[in-house]
């Protein structure tokens, strides 16, 4: 059976920080190899500063119609609202107006008719997926079979930068009346290290980009390059930047939600780097997701702890942190080399 997905993502063009381009490339895979359907990408309306201060892009509907010719999907696009969720109040009435963008609507739209639970990952802000529950609590409750949050932090003080996009909106998601897999993007978001409850993990471009399809290759550098030319489609036919792509081939990329991906679909990673069944017997996956006790307040910090029981709350872990991020790496080649 395929598993209805909902991908929302923070992905621009120009980029702030490219790994959501790599992020939705991986989805479209699983969803070409007919894993998923792909309900919808709903994409964050751009904030005004990215991580380094810079100005962000428009949301990269580019980026999704080249994966949907490529892949011959035609998947929706819906864009968040530019309003700040920040109470409940707020929330539900930003739910109530008529807000353009239509994420919002997409969101809900999607939950409503869906036959199966739909799963939801979040690797951008929560604001639309949290507004979306604040006044529809029960569609969440019926139709979504759980919410992948890619953010925060597993320990330390700082806040983590897509917790600080709308810290309210990230502590809704600990409230959700439907299972939630906690994804902190760091262990400790003070340094960009490797940890237990992090999925932070890095590759080096030219470890991936050079297997891959020659229309995949044009997708990466159109969004890595920050083409202009709108021609979007005959990108895709012009002939190839090579020495762009051999430039950028030896940039590290930064990444953290694919393990969530996989997760959704029943797999997991081993320790080679095998996309392998998560039941299978034998296998040593480099991570895992544990029961938790766990709670957010409004400012988003979390307090948790480990739970014997199940309580519809999970915490990613790394397993072998020696081998997550070879293995991480060799699993998103696999995934992406599907693609024609
Ligand atoms: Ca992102």
């Amino acid at each position: 059976m395929k598993v209805p997905v909902l991908h929302q993502t923070d992905i621009f063009h120009h980029h702030a920080d490219p790994d959501d381009h790599w992020d939705l490339a991986c989805q479209f895979a699983l969803a070409y190899m007919g894993d998923i359907d792909l309900k919808g990408i709903v994409i964050d309306y751009p904030p005004a500063a990215d991580f380094f201060g810079m100005d962000c892009g428009d949301p990269a509907i580019a980026a999704v119609a080249q994966m949907n010719y490529i892949t011959g999907q035609a998947v929706p696009i819906g864009i968040g609202t530019q309003r700040t969720a920040g109470s409940d109040d707020e929330a539900l009435k930003i739910a109530k107006e008529k807000v353009p963008g239509g994420g919002l609507n997409l969101l809900v739209k999607t939950l409503r008719e869906a036959k199966e639970p739909v799963t939801i990952h979040i690797v951008g802000s929560c604001r639309d997926v949290a507004i979306a529950a604040k006044a529809y609590p029960e569609l969440f409750q019926e139709k979504c079979r759980a919410v992948y949050v890619n953010a925060g932090s597993g320990s330390g003080d700082v806040l983590e930068y897509n917790v600080a996009l709308d810290p309210y909106a990230y502590s809704v998601m600990f409230e959700l009346p439907c299972p939630l897999y906690w994804m902190p993007c760091f262990h400790n978001a003070e340094s960009m290290e490797t940890g237990e409850y992090g999925t932070y993990y890095r590759f080096r471009q030219n470890m991936i980009l050079p297997y891959l399809s020659e229309s995949l290759q044009k997708y990466f550098i159109y969004a890595l390059g920050r083409v202009s030319d709108q021609r979007w489609l005959t990108y895709l036919q012009l002939p190839k930047n090579e020495a762009f792509l051999r430039a950028h081939g030896n940039l590290w990329r930064n990444m953290w939600c694919t393990a969530g991906f996989l997760h959704t679909i029943g797999k997991t990673v081993t320790t080679e780097g095998k996309i392998a069944d998560s039941d299978s017997r034998g296998i040593k996956p480099v991570f895992t997701y544990v029961p938790i006790e766990a709670a957010c307040n409004k400012n988003g910090r979390t307090s948790w702890k480990l739970a014997e029981q199940y309580t519809g709350r999970f915490i990613f872990r790394v397993v072998d942190t020696e081998a997550y991020e070879s293995a991480m790496t060799e699993a998103v080649k696999e995934l992406l080399l599907k693609l024609p």
